[in-house]
């Protein structure tokens, strides 16, 4: 049945007598059947997947793709005179992540399906996902962001489990989301809801009762930086999780004939960052209640959970107060006690307890001790895992750590976000590239071919003149189609250093003022969220949105030079930018980011990384090599050192360096004061002259210098076309299937399902 019998069908009439919400809603049931139609649980083992983040983006045209169904529903479409792109308006977008660690996660269910492995996600539905941004008087309101609408990809099952939870319990119930694998398997994402939520606690914007935890448990996702007891309503929110992940797991095994004692033999759990810890005592407890000792049980889970690491930043190491734990999860705090007894007697270092001396949970040490692998995201930040961070670990286990660099489904990030990219590729080189990423090297043998390079330019020109006529329309901004797009999209952090891009804007504003004018307009991009209650996050975002507004203002320099900053950035608001992107910036201060992800996706649509030396930021150099990356800054050594001395001022290259204090000064001076408020740029004026913790001082005048050869070398067409056509041919292997193969191969050891 094609879509339109499907549709005629269902609703008594053909899809040119319904309207977008009903074709959309045809649309979305046709792709659920179809989905069920592959649906598999072949294999004994099965992986688990739990995350509290899946960023998972829309779903309809990606379920097509998948299915093989795209052309034929576009077609259909044609003919009765839409288009997807309306249809995909209506979709709403769940925004069940934070940012990078939620888009792996989504990226890595592809590509486990894709691969016709046997494993589900599990994680919470969150009814309100994280916050919807909107900009008011130049600064960051949040709102919430709901998805669930009446007919949505979510699917309510049977299952549900009591939690039980200090003095009182909730009920839960397990609802799925088809994962459609690209010409293979359907496996599932299990998301637990509390049956108990009430979406009438939210109030003013994202405000609500953080007492009724029966009521709130699941109406938001936290952000990656929260108020207290917003802490205290996360650890409610992951024990609630891997309560429900566990008794599903355990339900699952003994079903398939498990008799616990061999449940390693029958699933991997993957725990995603430290969020799921809970889950290893939470099985623990679950087994002894089914007849375990406490020693059998805390063996088999032991051969069963993996952790994956995607942060160095200390604060981002979760340590949860035992306080926490016993109000929250009293039923665990005899099982923590134990697993912290049992490392304190085989090692007396008290840098490898599991309870601190603060009287603290460290979550990421229970992952360590009491699981098979420990892995970071990228080479580099493996490296700096075993050397410092975690080196007291790496010398009792250097066994279980393990590098997987990170990967990018292609399907979205090429196939469904960028199709003339695709299709010009598939005319180059055949269609083998879509399950074998590694085949786009065989792109390079086009690199002296002129009609080749002349199409990927236009190709990048049309991309950037959809990009403005959607902006025109979702955000109503006036953008010079042919400015070079130098974009930074990612979320609001210091260690990320929009800040740095911002310095360089100022910088570029006065070279404008004093005539040196840039030899073709440049647009500038931000997109980010900032977490709530991060306070130098949201001054960040004030300086961007004022120096937009000033710069637009100014007759003299807006000709020149534009700042764009999107509102409420988004899996989709990235389908449209990436492709349209000409410099790619990734400048976080070496060490600090894990890998990033955001740089494979910009890559393997042609854009030209400006970046430092950190995360997978060095891999993709190692790739493309020195001509077709412009790299900058202090190596992820020297900053490491440089914290170790601890005596980095930046106040001192201030004082050294006239052009940086101009560009600092402005922050504070009368004209920004105009546009914005004094006291968030006084603010942030006194943060980075006093602290700047995360060292953009030392790497600005390496940044201006190679910015502006980037922006030099973009004018030889010819030759940036080449470093065009060289990233995407070494794109390849930042596929995620290539991650999940090595998960597998190396950790999972899943039986294959690959056609
Ligand atoms: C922790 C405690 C309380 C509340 C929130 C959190 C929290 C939430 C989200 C902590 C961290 C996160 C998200 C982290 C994240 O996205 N990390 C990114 O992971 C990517 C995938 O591995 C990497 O590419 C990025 O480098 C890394 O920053």
């Amino acid at each position: 049945m094609t879509a339109n019998e499907y549709i005629k069908q269902h609703f008594g009439r053909s899809m040119d007598a319904c309207t977008n919400e009903e074709i959309y809603e045809g649309l979305l049931l046709y792709v659920k059947e179809k989905a069920k139609e592959k649906e598999s649980s072949q294999g004994k083992k099965k992986l688990y997947y739990i995350s509290a983040e899946f960023l998972i983006g829309k779903l309809l045209s990606n379920n097509l793709i998948n299915l093989g169904l795209y052309d034929e529903v576009r077609q259909e479409l044609e003919q009765c005179g839409k288009s997807l792109a309306q249809i995909e308006e209506i979709e709403q977008e769940p925004s069940l992540g934070n940012g990078g660690l939620g888009r792996l996660a989504a990226c890595f269910l592809d590509s486990v399906a894709t691969l016709g492995l046997n494993g589900d996600g599990v994680g919470l539905n969150y009814h309100f996902g994280l916050f919807c941004q909107v900009f008011e008087n130049n600064l960051q309101k949040e709102e919430p962001n709901p998805w669930i609408t009446p007919q949505s990809w979510l699917t309510r099952t049977e299952r549900t489990y009591k939690v039980h939870f200090g003095g009182f319990w909730v009920q839960s119930r397990m609802y799925d989301i088809d994962v459609v694998g690209y010409e293979n398997r359907t496996t599932k994402l299990h998301l637990f809801d509390v049956e108990s939520v009430d979406e009438s606690l939210v109030h003013d914007g994202i405000q609500f009762d953080k007492t009724q935890i029966a009521k709130n448990l699941t109406l938001f996702l936290y952000p990656d930086d929260s108020d207290e007891d917003g802490r205290l309503l996360r650890v409610y929110q992951q024990y609630f999780m891997v309560s429900n992940a566990a008794r599903l797991i355990l339900d699952e095994c003994v079903q398939k004939g498990s008799n616990l004692y061999d449940l390693p033999d029958y699933a991997v759990i993957q725990i995603n960052d430290t969020h799921p810890t809970m889950v290893i005592p939470e099985l623990v407890r679950l087994l002894m209640e089914r007849g375990l000792s406490i020693d059998e049980a805390i063996d088999v889970v032991s051969k069963t959970c993996a952790y994956t690491n995607h942060t160095i930043l200390a604060e981002a190491l979760e340590r949860w107060p035992m306080h926490f734990m016993q109000q929250a999860v009293p039923q665990l705090v005899p099982i923590i006690y134990e697993l912290n007894n049992k490392v304190n007697k085989k090692y007396q270092d008290p840098a490898v307890a599991v309870i601190d001396n603060a009287d603290c949970v460290c979550m990421a040490h229970i992952d360590i001790h009491y699981g098979i692998s420990v892995n970071g995201v990228a080479a580099l930040h493996t490296e700096i895992l075993k050397d410092t961070e975690l080196n007291h670990f790496y010398k009792i286990y250097p066994e279980k750590f393990n590098n997987k660099t990170n990967g990018i489904t292609f399907r979205r990030w090429l196939l469904y976000c960028n199709p003339p990219l695709a299709s010009f590729i598939e005319g180059l080189i055949g269609p083998g590239f879509k399950k074998d990423a590694m085949q786009l090297e065989r792109l390079s043998s086009y690199i002296n071919d002129d009609a080749a390079l002349e199409k990927l330019l236009a190709i990048k020109d049309e991309r950037k003149a959809v990009l403005c006529e959607y902006l025109k329309a979702t955000q109503n901004m006036d953008i010079d189609a042919n400015s070079i797009f130098d974009i930074q999209v990612k979320r609001l952090h210091e260690y990320k250093r929009q800040q740095l891009n911002a310095l360089y804007v100022i910088h570029k504003y006065f070279e404008i003022k004093s005539g040196k004018l840039p030899q073709r307009p440049i647009t500038v991009f931000f997109g980010a969220k900032a977490a709530p209650a991060y306070t130098i996050a949201k001054d960040i975002i004030h300086l961007i949105l004022c120096l937009s507004q000033l710069i637009a203002a100014d007759p003299q320099v807006s000709p020149y030079l534009k700042v764009v900053m999107v509102e409420n950035y988004n899996v989709t608001l990235a389908e449209k930018m990436i492709p349209a992107c000409d410099i790619s910036e990734q400048i976080s201060l070496a060490s600090k980011e894990a890998s990033g992800t955001g740089n494979m996706k910009f890559m393997l649509n042609g854009a030209v990384t400006l970046g430092t030396m950190d995360g997978a930021n060095v891999e993709i150099a190692e790739l493309v090599g020195e001509d077709n990356i412009f790299t900058f800054g202090a190596s992820s050594q020297t900053v490491i050192e440089r914290y170790k001395q601890g005596d980095y001022k930046s106040k001192t290259y201030y004082e050294e360096d006239e052009d940086l204090r101009q560009a600092v000064d402005f922050i504070v001076s009368d004209t920004m004061k105009e546009v914005g408020s004094s006291e968030q740029l006084e603010r942030l004026y006194h943060e980075l002259l006093e602290k700047d913790w995360f060292m953009t001082f030392p790497d600005y005048q390496d940044y201006i210098a190679v910015k502006d050869q980037a922006l030099a070398a973009y004018e030889d067409r010819k030759a940036w076309a080449k470093r065009m056509l060289v990233n995407i041919s070494k794109a390849g292997f930042f596929s995620a299937d290539r991650t999940i193969r090595q998960y597998n191969d190396e950790i999972w050891k899943l039986e294959t399902g690959e056609a």
